[in-house]
């Protein structure tokens, strides 16, 4: 702006390029416009307004009005960010920096699988190796490699979850379902080579049940088979009582009731002290002072003859359990949709933010 020639129009309008500074935000924005507005911008007018003006004023005036519109427009940025400056500035204020960070959620072990890790630790000791397989699987050894009649209630679609039950071919093995039960997998096991066979199954398996406090449509199960020379009831006796003793602590009681599997013979329940009251009896275990917590049985000849074990010099025993009834009688979980998650605040207490 050199040179400026003071034209009185120049004048006032250096006078309020100098005020540009002081200008809060509606004001700035008024200004602009008042000034270098498209239509009615008092410079813009001037500027267009000069193609009238004679050839001196032309030359005195223009050079200074050029000058003045690239002021005013530097003018009102640097104005328009210090502004902004000050909003950050003040806003920042807020920010408590001294303030404890929001804790992240952190993920722990469920409940159910420190039930099913511990169990498996205890037979482990015992000599037991771990075996998994499918959860589909096919009726052949779901159901009638394990002596289950073939108009058997369970085979119904009412109670197992068919793959093809819009009516496509059976395949060899008959229908695909997603398995009832682990034992399947002990099918396999005896199939894939000789005995002797010491091993647990733990693995989900699936019901055609509605859920409720009590059944969910896919649970835990573990599974356990022992089959070698000279294996009697006494050994499924005394390792299932030694299991309690681990699981629940020597001063557990267990007693066996007779009962009736298709895959054992004979077959029993076994049912410990109630861990809430410690037999004395009380709503959890109905007044009676025992708890199921498993079946059990010696292995069925007919099961063994199907998987080409001979029964004449091989006999073996095994049970099942159900993890979630487990972990919900030990930790007194009153309902089995808690397990399922959704509601922190049951599953929340184990692992490391629990302890
Ligand atoms: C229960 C009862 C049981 C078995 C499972 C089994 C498997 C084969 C042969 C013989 Cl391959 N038995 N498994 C035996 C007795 C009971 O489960 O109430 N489960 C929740």
């Amino acid at each position: 702006m050199t040179q400026m020639p003071d034209h009185p129009v120049l004048v006032t309008l250096r006078e309020r390029l100098a005020r540009i500074a002081e200008l809060d935000a509606p004001a700035l924005a008024a200004e602009e416009i008042a000034i270098l507005g498209r239509k009615q911008g008092e410079l813009t007018h001037l500027l267009r307004d000069l193609a009238t003006r004679s050839l001196e004023e032309k030359r005195t005036l223009g050079a200074g009005l050029n000058a003045l519109k690239l002021a005013f427009e530097a003018a009102i940025a640097a104005r328009r960010g210090s502004l902004a400056d000050a909003v950050r500035c003040e806003e920042s204020r807020d920010v408590d920096l001294t303030m404890p960070g929001r804790q992240g959620w952190v993920g722990t072990r469920h409940p159910v699988t420190l039930v099913v890790e511990e169990i498996v630790e205890i037979f482990h000791g015992l000599g037991f190796a771990v075996a998994v397989g499918p959860e589909v699987e096919n009726e052949e050894r779901n159901f009638l490699a394990l002596n289950f009649p073939p108009d058997h209630p369970a085979m119904d679609m009412h109670d197992t979850l068919y793959l093809d039950a819009q009516g496509s071919t059976p395949g060899a093995g008959g229908r695909v379902l997603l398995r009832t039960h682990t034992s399947p997998v002990q099918i396999r096991v005896m199939r894939a080579g000789p005995p002797p066979y010491r091993v647990v199954i733990p693995g989900l398996a699936y019901r055609n049940d509605p859920f409720d406090a009590s059944h969910a449509p896919a649970f835990t199960q573990i599974e356990g088979l022992a089959v070698d020379e000279g294996v009697s009831f006494v050994d499924l006796k005394a390792t299932l009582r030694h299991f309690a003793e681990r699981f629940f602590g020597s001063r557990v009681k267990v007693r066996f009731r007779p009962s009736f599997f298709p895959f054992t013979e004979p077959s029993a329940e076994m049912d410990v002290s109630c861990q809430i009251c410690g037999g004395t009896a009380c709503p959890a275990c109905k007044g009676t002072g025992w708890m199921e917590i498993l079946g059990c049985g010696m292995v069925h000849e007919n099961v063994l003859r199907n998987c080409d074990v001979d029964p004449e010099r091989w006999t073996g025993w095994a049970f099942g359990m159900g993890p979630h009834r487990i972990t919900m009688l030990r930790y007194g979980v009153p309902d089995i949709r808690l397990l399922y998650g959704g509601d922190m605040r049951l599953l929340g207490q184990f692992g490391e933010l629990g302890r």
